[in-house]
């Protein structure tokens, strides 16, 4: 019988203010605290058989050299990015350069919000994006990753 080869876990990472979800602006953003976000993440994951590493930096260093630390420890990415999705080439060429899939998140519609919000540099070096759905987006990409991690 062929062996089952444990996957690496997967890498999921939240950019600026991300940590203050939950006590501010919850008719935008939800009132789910990053934390419980993040147990949610973990328990549909291992649902999956994976293994998750969650973060959350304020830094966009901190988040590239996290996105550079999954391609030898992680097997794919799920990231919201905040504000920097929106302007950050730094992460786009990380993402470019994982070799992974990505599921890019946001928890609200960016596309029915600011001008400003439209264009993320995240999207075109993703595999899939999920964005309007809230904290449940997390958990839809949870899924998807583990769908694109079976093929
Ligand atoms: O909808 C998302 O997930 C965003 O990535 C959230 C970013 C925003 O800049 C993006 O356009 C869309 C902002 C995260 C800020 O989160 C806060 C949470 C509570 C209170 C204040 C900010």
């Amino acid at each position: 019988m062929p062996k089952k080869t444990k996957l690496l876990p997967i890498y999921v990472l939240n950019g600026p203010n991300l940590n203050l979800l939950g006590t501010r602006e919850p008719q935008v953003y939800g009132s789910t605290t990053l934390p419980e976000i993040g147990k949610r993440v973990r328990d549909r994951a291992r649902t999956h058989g994976l293994a998750t590493v969650f973060r959350q930096s304020n830094h966009e260093g901190e988040l590239l050299d996290w996105i550079h630390e999954c391609r030898a420890k992680g097997s794919g990415l799920i990231l919201n990015a905040g504000a920097l999705a929106h302007t950050s080439i730094a992460l786009h060429d990380a993402c470019r350069a994982l070799g992974q899939p990505i599921i890019e998140v946001h928890l609200s519609n960016p596309y029915a919000r600011e001008r400003f919000r439209h264009r993320s540099f995240i999207s075109a070096a993703a595999t899939g994006v999920i964005c309007g759905l809230g904290a449940a987006g997390y958990v839809v990409a949870v899924d998807a990753l583990a769908a694109l991690l079976k093929d």
